[in-house]
């Protein structure tokens, strides 16, 4: 539905000089604001730099590196503008994991925050023609005022290639996944427009960052496709984020179900009052913290499940047709399935793996590990699901996160639901150990909230009263923190094999 020739970024941005010029597009937590107009000249003042000071011709690899600011925002835009592909990373990417990602991308342009530079310098990249960004300098060749020189467009293909976003996954090498310029628009019309339902009064924010297609999506295309407003927070850790919602009056707050807990845990009161939606990713969102947050807020999150490789959200639900502890229903234009290992659908109500289709496929940069993800035209998530006789779709676990415990079938993500409705359990992961009788043995990771007592045999009794017997852990270990990427995920490989890295 869409035309052929599509530049996605010049559409984000609208006609030059056009009504929402004089609107604010990006605010930050000081105060400050870019409007439209502002975005578009810098935009255009970008791509001038990139095209005429680096050399950049369409279809170059630009690695894009920095904080969450406007700036980063900007680059990504002019980026697309200039026909050229952005090649996003995180911001606490080391120069290991940076030659990495630009060797697999073919990396030879780069605009980095002047902050983190120095990584990408010692990542060596052969060729590399490097700009920096939001230093004093006052000939820094990104903050000189734009001249007022419009760059135009450059006519893409709707199915040019606009993006390549890098997945760590659980182990292993990182693969790239490839998006075009229909895919960005794709995730705009169909998550957001149909199921957060965006107003030109909006202001997003969050913490996923725009290195994370879930940061990038939330906080950059969402708000622009609904010509609403963006607060970026560089720094964007729970206590950082109410204290933005209260005094920026942010209405729809993207972020992870640690970060909801961790904000119904900040010891002091925040007017949260402007939040009208909720939108929770990245891992499964508990039924307990669904009901404390609603209880907290009033506001029903709107969870989701969402992967790099499909660009953003497939299934959720809004509104009234939200179920706490289920995931939802496919979005508007997507489908999905469970089905065997053999690619057979299961009957509802049976565990398997999850299989989605939609305007957004999963296209890895020549990496062997697509046969696995794409099969029959489907994409397989690596999640195990189950779908109920109404059409809801449950998280089971991880595909490779299902213990079998004595022949059971156990889902960690179960029995990590049961211990955080314990009050006094903050955190809590639920991982196999090898075990020479049954195979596996359930093992509970726990972090405790703040004074509560380390008291295995207490939360022992407690799951034995919440799950059946051979789903309760045989032991409990209790940490100050668990092991969580950069963008939060949980890593239980590393407390399956405490030897991993
Ligand atoms: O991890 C997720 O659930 C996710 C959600 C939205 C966009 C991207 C991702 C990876």
């Amino acid at each position: 539905r869409y035309p052929a020739r599509l530049n996605c970024a010049a559409e984000l941005l609208g006609p030059a000089g056009g009504e929402d010029a004089g609107r604010p597009v990006f605010r930050t937590p000081g105060g400050g604001a870019w409007t439209y107009g502002d975005l578009a000249a810098r935009v255009d003042r970008l791509a001038h730099v990139l095209t005429a000071d680096l050399g950049v011709v369409p279809g170059n690899r630009v690695l894009l590196r920095g904080p969450t600011t406007p700036w980063l925002a900007a680059c990504w835009l002019a980026v697309l503008k200039a026909g050229a592909i952005a090649v996003t990373v995180l911001a606490q990417q080391r120069p290991h994991e940076l030659s990495t990602v630009c060797e697999i991308a073919r990396v030879r342009h780069a605009l980095c925050d002047i902050r983190s530079v120095d990584d990408l310098v010692k990542a060596e990249v052969p060729g590399l023609r490097l700009a920096a960004y939001g230093g004093d300098a006052p000939d820094d060749l990104l903050r000189r005022p734009a001249p007022g020189v419009p760059f135009p467009a450059v006519d893409t293909a709707a199915d040019d290639v606009a993006l390549i976003a890098f997945t760590s996954g659980t182990t292993g090498r990182p693969k790239g996944c490839v998006h075009f310029h229909r895919d960005v628009l794709a995730i705009a019309d169909t998550f957001s427009a149909r199921v957060l339902g965006p107003r030109p009064d909006d202001v997003f924010a969050g913490s996923p960052p725009l290195g994370f297609t879930f940061g990038l999506g939330g906080l950059v295309v969402f708000p622009m496709r609904a010509r609403a407003s963006a607060l970026l927070l560089e720094e964007a850790r729970p206590r950082q984020l109410l204290a933005a919602i209260a005094e920026h009056r942010v209405t729809v707050l993207f972020t992870a179900p640690t970060a909801y807990r961790a904000m119904l845990d900040a010891p002091a009161a925040h007017d949260t009052s402007s939040l009208r939606r909720c939108v929770s990713a990245g891992e499964n969102l508990p039924a307990a913290t669904w009901h404390a947050w609603h209880e907290r807020t009033g506001v029903r999150i709107v969870n989701g499940i969402g992967a790099t490789e499909l660009l953003h959200i497939f299934i959720s639900a809004a509104g009234a047709d939200i179920r706490p502890g289920a995931t939802g229903v496919p979005v508007p234009g997507w489908r999905a399935r469970v089905q065997d290992a053999d690619g057979r659908p299961v009957p509802d109500g049976t565990p398997g793996l999850l299989a989605v289709q939609g305007p957004v496929g999963c296209r890895y940069l020549a990496d062997p590990r697509q046969r696995d993800y794409v099969r029959d035209g489907w994409n397989i998530t690596g999640d195990t699901y189950v779908r109920d006789g109404d059409g809801y779709f449950r998280y089971v676990a991880r595909a490779d996160d299902m213990i079998i415990s004595a022949g059971y079938n156990i889902a960690g993500p179960e029995v990590e639901d049961a211990l955080l409705r314990h009050p006094d359990v903050a955190e809590a992961a639920v991982v196999g150990r090898p075990d020479e009788l049954r195979g596996q043995v359930v093992v509970a990771y726990v972090v405790v909230r703040e004074g509560a007592a380390r008291d295995a045999e207490a939360l022992r009794a407690y799951l034995k009263s919440e799950l059946a017997p051979y789903k309760c852990p045989r032991a409990f270990v209790f940490r100050s923190a668990l092991p969580r990427t950069a963008t939060g995920k949980l890593q239980r490989f590393r407390l399956r094999d405490p030897g991993t890295r």
